[in-house]
C-alpha cells in the first residue's frame, strides 16, 4: 500500500503545508492559547455529535508523553470510501482543510467546527495523531505523522489508509490521540485548569453531556467530571452561588426562528451589576453583539407589557428603559446558528444582523408566554420592583453626575487638592502617577520632573467599582479625585480630547495590598473608562524588587532572573536590599528606577488582558470576594516577565 498511497495524497497535503507554514492564520497564535485551540478543534467535533443526540460522553486524557486523547461515544466518523475523493471519510476529516466532521448536513445544521478550522489543522500541527473508530462491532484505525520529505517537514502524513484492525468491540464512537509538535508551539504543556474551566462551561452549555478530564502526567493523577442535567439553569445557579436571588428558580426559555436556535436562562439578584453572558455555537461572545441586543430589547418589551398588564405602570407613566432591567441580572444566552460573523476588538462580538430580530422574536414570544402563566406573577413582581427602583436611581444618578460635573468645573482645585499637578500643558507629554499611600506619594513628588509628571497619592483604598452602583462609585473621594484629575469624564461622557494626561501610571507596592489596589483601579477603568485602556493610556509602573550594591556600584533588579545578573555584575562581597514597598526608597532612587523615562519599565495594560481577566473572574469563578482577590492578583500578575511590554 505504501508508495502509491503517498503519491495520490500529494495535493491534499499541500493544504496542510499551508497550515504548518502559517499556523497563526489558522489558530491565532502558536503560544499557549494556540496549543489549547488544537485540542478544542477535536473536542468540538465530539461535542457536535453529542448535541445532535448521538452519545452523551466525552473523555479527555492528558498523557506523560505530551499527547492528549479525546474519546466520545457517538456514531463514529464514517469509515466508508468518500465517493469523490476515493479515500475513507476518516482520512478526509484529517487531511482536508475545513472538512470538519460534517458529512450529512441535515444532522449538522450548525456546521463549521465550532472554532471553525477543523480537525485537519490539529493533525497538521501534531508530531503524530491516531484515530480509532468503534462501530459495526469492530475497531478501525488510522495513523498520521509528521515527517521529513525532501528536506522539508510535512505534517499529518498518513502512515497507512484506514484499516479494520479486527479488534472486536461493543463500543461505538471515536477516539483521537495526538501529540502537539514542539517545533511549532512555544509551549507544548497543556494546562489542566484551563481545560477544566472550559469543559465545565461546555457541560453547562450542552445539558446532559458528561465530560471528564484526567491528567496522568504528574505523580498524582488529577481528574474532574462535569455533567449538568439543568444546562443553562444550572449555569445561572452556579453564577449566583454566592449571591442572594430575588426569586428561587431561574427562568428558562428556548425557541427557534429559521435556522437560529436560542436558549436563555435568567435570574435576578439583590446586586446592581449586569451579568449577561452570551455564546454563539458554544463560543463566548464577550463583546456581545446582535443576539445580545435582540435579547435585551425583547426583555424590555415583554417586561413593560407585563408591568402595564398588572398595573405597576399606569397609562401616564413612561416605559421603563432597557438598562433598568439589567441591574442585578444574571443571564446566559446560548445561540446556535450558521455562517457566524465575528467582529469587534477581540473578535468576540456577533455581527450577523439576522440574529437580532430572530432572538428578539424568540424572547418576546417565549418570555411573553412564561409571564402569561398565573404562577409567574410573583416572579414578574420581583423583577419589576427592582426595575422601578433602578429607574429612580438612574434619575438620581443622572442628577448626581450633573452635579459632579458642575462641581468639577467650579471646584476643580478643591477636589483635586491632593494632586500635585505638573506645569506643562501638553496633555500628550503629561503623566499622572497614581501612587499607593501618602508617604510614597511624598517621595514621588520630590523625585518627579515637575514639568510633565503629576502625582496623585491615594490615601485609603479606592472603592471596588464592580460591587457598587454608579452613584455610590461616584461618591468615593479617591475615585472622584481620579476622575477630576483626568478630566475626560466617564461612561458615555468619556472624551479623549479632555484627557489631561496621556500616560496614567499606577504605582503600588509589590505585595498583596498593592496588587489589590491595582486590580480595583483596573476594574474601575475597565468598567467606566474603557477607552482609557484601549487608547493605550494605562500603565503599570514597576519599582525594583532588589538593590545589589558595593561601595558606589549599584544595580537594581526587577525580578529574580535579573537579581542573579545584578549579583554577577556587582561581584563578590555585595550587599543586598530587598524593597518591600515604595516607601523604602529615597527620591533619588525612585527617580532612577521607576520614574525616569530613560530607565524605568512600564507595562502597558491591554484590553484583552482586562477583558479576559474580567470574564474569568465573573463567569468562571463566581463572585466570592476572597477568591476573586486571589485570582486577580495571580492572573493580573504584572511582575511576570512574559507580560513585559517595555515602553
Ligand atoms: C457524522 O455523520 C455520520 C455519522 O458520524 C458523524 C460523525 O462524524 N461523528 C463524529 C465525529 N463523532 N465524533 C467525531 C469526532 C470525534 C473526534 C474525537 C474527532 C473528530 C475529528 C471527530
Amino acid at each position: 500500500m505504501g508508495k502509491s498511497y503517498d503519491a495520490k495524497d500529494i495535493k491534499v497535503l499541500e493544504g496542510l503545508d499551508a497550515v504548518r507554514l502559517r499556523p497563526g492564520m489558522y489558530i491565532g497564535t502558536t503560544g499557549i492559547k494556540g496549543l489549547h485551540h488544537i485540542l478544542w478543534e477535536i473536542v468540538d467535533n465530539s461535542m457536535d455529535e453529542v448535541t445532535n443526540g448521538y452519545g452523551d460522553s466525552i473523555d479527555i486524557v492528558l498523557y506523560d508523553d505530551g499527547s492528549v486523547s479525546v474519546e466520545d461515544n457517538g456514531r463514529g466518523i464514517p469509515v466508508d470510501i468518500h465517493p469523490q475523493l476515493g479515500v475513507s471519510a476518516v482520512e478526509v476529516v484529517f487531511t482536508q482543510l475545513h472538512a470538519g466532521g460534517k458529512f450529512d448536513n441535515e444532522n449538522y445544521s450548525h456546521s463549521g467546527g465550532l472554532h471553525g478550522v477543523g480537525a485537519s489543522v490539529t493533525n497538521a500541527l501534531s508530531e503524530w495523531l491516531t484515530v480509532e473508530v468503534y462501530k459495526n462491532g469492530t475497531t478501525y484505525k488510522m495513523e498520521f505523522e509528521s515527517k521529513e520529505v525532501g528536506g522539508k517537514i510535512k505534517g499529518g502524513v498518513p502512515k497507512n489508509p484506514l484499516v479494520d484492525t479486527g479488534k472486536k468491540t461493543d463500543k461505538h464512537g471515536t477516539k483521537v490521540r495526538f501529540k502537539p509538535d514542539a517545533r511549532i508551539f512555544e509551549s507544548v504543556n497543556f494546562d489542566y485548569y484551563t481545560i477544566k474551566r472550559r469543559i465545565k462551561e461546555l457541560a453547562f452549555l450542552n445539558k446532559g453531556a458528561k465530560i471528564t478530564l484526567s491528567d496522568m502526567r504528574g505523580e498524582e493523577p488529577l481528574s474532574c467530571k462535569f455533567h449538568y442535567e439543568g444546562g443553562l439553569v444550572d449555569f445561572v445557579l452556579d453564577l449566583n452561588d454566592t449571591k442572594i436571588p430575588c426569586f428561587k428558580k431561574p427562568i428558562f426559555i428556548t425557541g427557534s426562528e429559521g435556522n437560529i436556535d436560542a436558549e436563555l436562562a435568567l435570574q435576578y439578584t439583590d446586586g446592581y451589576t449586569e451579568n449577561v453572558f452570551s455564546y454563539v455555537n458554544n463560543i463566548p461572545t464577550t463583546e456581545g453583539g446582535t443576539h445580545e441586543t435582540g435579547f435585551k430589547s425583547g426583555l424590555t418589551k415583554v417586561m413593560n407589557d407585563v408591568a402595564r398588564r398588572i398595573g405597576i405602570l399606569k397609562d401616564k407613566n413612561e416605559n421603563l428603559k432597557g438598562d433598568d432591567f439589567l441591574e442585578g441580572i444574571t443571564a446566559v444566552l446560548s445561540v446556535k446558528m450558521q455562517n457566524v460573523q465575528f467582529e469587534g476588538q477581540t473578535k468576540t462580538k456577533l455581527g450577523n444582523p439576522e440574529a437580532r430580530l430572530a432572538i428578539e422574536h424568540i424572547v418576546t414570544n417565549e418570555l411573553g408566554k412564561f409571564f402569561e402563566a398565573p404562577s409567574s406573577k410573583s416572579t414578574a413582581e420581583a423583577i419589576l420592583k427592582k426595575a422601578v427602583l433602578a429607574a429612580k436611581v438612574r434619575e438620581e444618578a443622572r442628577k448626581a453626575k450633573e452635579i459632579t460635573r458642575q462641581k468639577n468645573s467650579i471646584e476643580n482645585f478643591n477636589l483635586v487638592g491632593k494632586l500635585s499637578n505638573c506645569t506643562g500643558r501638553r496633555a500628550e507629554d503629561n503623566e499622572l502617577y497614581i501612587v499607593e499611600g501618602d508617604s510614597a506619594g511624598g517621595t514621588c513628588k520630590q523625585a518627579r520632573n515637575r514639568h510633565y509628571q503629576a502625582i496623585l497619592p491615594l490615601r485609603g483604598k479606592p472603592l471596588n467599582a464592580e460591587k457598587k452602583r454608579i452613584d455610590q462609585v461616584l461618591e468615593n473621594v479617591e475615585i472622584r479625585t481620579i476622575i477630576s484629575a483626568l478630566g475626560c469624564g466617564i461612561g458615555d461622557d468619556y472624551c479623549e480630547e479632555d484627557l489631561n494626561f496621556h500616560k496614567v501610571i499606577i504605582l503600588s507596592d509589590a505585595d498583596q495590598d498593592g496588587g489589590h489596589i491595582r486590580a480595583i483601579l483596573l476594574t474601575f477603568f475597565f468598567r467606566y473608562m474603557k477607552e482609557l485602556i484601549t487608547g493605550g493610556h494605562v500603565f503599570i509602573g514597576m519599582p525594583p524588587l532588589y538593590k545589589v550594591y558595593k561601595k558606589d556600584i549599584v544595580e537594581y533588579a526587577y525580578n529574580d532572573a535579573e537579581l542573579d545578573k545584578a549579583k554577577e555584575k556587582v561581584g563578590r562581597g555585595f550587599d543586598l536590599q530587598r524593597y518591600k514597598g515604595l516607601g523604602e526608597m529615597n527620591s533619588e532612587q525612585l527617580w532612577e528606577t521607576t520614574m525616569d523615562p530613560k530607565r524605568r519599565t512600564l507595562i502597558q495594560v491591554s484590553i484583552e488582558d482586562a477583558a479576559e481577566a474580567e470574564r474569568l473572574v465573573s463567569v468562571l469563578m463566581g463572585d466570592a470576594i476572597e477568591q476573586r482577590k486571589a485570582f486577580i492578583i495571580e492572573n493580573a500578575n504584572f511582575n511576570r516577565e512574559d507580560n513585559f511590554k517595555v515602553e
